[in-house]
């Protein structure tokens, strides 16, 4: 745990979190990292209350200057970028470069959202009366709630903070109550810069840690207009819920169950790798994580058979060896449920290759082979999201059937197809072709860059984070109508003459 030292110096030191019933326990080895207290109620509400009064601050701060405090932050999470990488290797079980991977994209929305705050562009539109003019123009929005997930524990909230900071709001995270040691420590690093920084109020950025009831007080907090949250599909049912509710704006990133198509004219190294990454890498647990493979029938043995080799070879194991792949799921009932879901799938008829736990001497976490489940059809278990590396493996004929059969789940996040063919490669990225958030061609479905809008349809809920316009989900729209004629003349020639 030596790089961890280096957050010290910010005020995050793991030696004093032995408090609290909020325990982070690392998947590695069930050891205990550290603990800190849930956030009661009423914290809570002074909590929010504070919040409320840094945003009438911050917006007034103009757009640029609030860049330059992200742009500071992104520097030193750049200075801190192995420590906080081995933070989450050890209370996620991330493998090194993968740990490293997403420490970069908390480095690359600050980049993005720098150079956002000074385009946060308004339309200008013509108007139809004589001596008027119509504009739009962006406002901070208020108050940010932001719930995140375990298997993402800095950067999903970092698309969310970067951007939500630059439009000039203030900001509230609800971490996950698996990882409440990644969140302190970005959180420490922000105010840090923050307080150095004349014109960011206090309470800018806010930790609330806790369990569900924190994410439903926020959901029902009518003091937040907008409430960002990562997670399952039925925790975002609920938030949603709750905020329509009271007419408050939701940005859900909700379940994914996403599938790769490989085709006739596919490259066989390049679709073994990227299934074998997008499918078994992280553990399988990414909301991108492909979940369910259709292989052309004329490739389906040449393609599977590598598969299943690869999934033999798989180094499963402690994330922080050099060399291992595929680290521990995150806790027992990932490991539970994942092998219901086998056994399901078993008695669907279905052919599983893996899936068994692995001993890793020393370690006492849940490791496991990433399983390859061959299935005549589709059926209830793949058609939901078991958040563990479970590939279930369809053949087909016809590329019309493939993306039907892609776009035949509840969830719509991302999917891919790897091809040689145009014709189909357009097909899939057309009104026809998938229906998700995300659509590849020869890449798998994970591992997206933060410059695309980030997000899926149907139960994934719809919202989009993290590039393109996102940030508009982040602020007020204002249509501003300027009269300066001196005369009233009124829109579609309405008459209304008074003496
Ligand atoms: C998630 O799993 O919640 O596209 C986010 C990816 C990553 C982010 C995943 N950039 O796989």
């Amino acid at each position: 745990m030596k790089s961890l030292d280096s957050l010290k110096a910010v005020g995050f030191d793991l030696g004093a979190l032995t408090q609290g019933d909020i325990v982070s326990q690392s998947p590695i080895n069930g050891q205990t990292l550290g603990q800190v207290p849930a956030c009661g109620r009423v914290d809570y509400d002074q909590a929010i209350d504070r919040a409320v009064a840094a945003f009438h601050r911050w917006r007034r701060v103009p757009a640029p200057r609030r860049g330059e405090l992200v742009r500071l932050f992104g520097e030193a999470v750049r200075r801190h970028k192995p420590a906080l990488a081995e933070l989450i290797t050890l209370e996620v079980g991330k493998i090194t470069s993968e740990a490293a991977g997403e420490v970069q994209e908390v480095i690359d929305i600050c980049d993005f959202a720098v150079g956002l705050s000074r385009q946060l562009y308004g339309l200008t539109i013509a108007s139809e009366r004589p001596g008027h003019h119509m504009q739009e123009r962006w406002h901070p929005l208020g108050t940010v709630g932001i719930i995140t997930a375990f298997n993402f524990p800095m950067a999903v909230w970092s698309w969310n903070a970067a951007l939500a900071l630059i439009c000039g709001n203030s900001i509230v995270w609800k971490p996950s109550e698996k990882t409440p040691l990644t969140a302190l420590a970005l959180a420490a690093l922000l105010e840090d810069v923050t307080r150095n920084f004349p014109d960011a109020p206090a309470h800018l950025s806010t930790v609330l840690q806790g369990r569900r009831e924190v994410g439903e007080w926020l959901a029902g907090d009518a003091r937040l207009p907008l409430v960002s949250a990562t997670g399952s599909t039925r925790m975002g049912r609920d938030v949603a819920v709750k905020v329509a509710g009271r007419f408050g704006r939701s940005l859900l990133e909700l379940g994914g169950n996403n599938a790769m198509i490989v085709a006739p004219t596919a490259n066989e190294d390049l679709a073994v790798r990227a299934i074998t990454f997008a499918a078994a890498g992280t553990a399988g647990q990414r909301c991108t994580t492909a979940r369910r493979l259709f292989v052309h029938t004329s490739r389906y043995d040449g393609v599977v058979g590598r598969l299943k080799r690869a999934y033999a070879s798989l180094s499963v194991g402690d994330p922080r060896a050099a060399g291992t792949l595929v680290g521990p799921l995150i806790d027992e009932p990932a490991f539970e449920a994942m092998q219901s879901a086998l056994q399901a799938a078993r008695e669907a008829g279905g052919h599983v290759h893996g899936g068994e736990r692995i001993d890793v001497p020393g370690l006492k976490g849940h490791y496991v082979r990433p399983a390859i489940v061959e299935l005549a059809a589709p059926c209830a278990v793949s058609d939901r999201e078991t958040f563990a590396p479970i590939l279930y493996v369809f053949r087909y004929e016809s590329i019309e059937d493939a993306i039907a059969g892609n776009n035949a789940v509840m969830q719509g996040l991302s999917s891919s197809l790897i091809t040689r063919d145009l014709m189909e490669a357009e097909l899939f990225l057309s009104a026809e072709g998938s229906d998700c958030g995300i659509a590849n061609i020869n890449i798998g479905p994970s591992g997206a860059e933060i410059g695309g809008a980030f997000g899926g349809e149907k139960e994934t809920g719809g919202g989009r984070e993290s590039g393109s316009d996102a940030w508009k989900a982040y602020m007020r729209r204002q249509t501003q109508t300027v009269n300066y004629s001196g005369a009233l003349p009124l829109a579609q020639g309405v008459k209304f003459d008074v003496e």
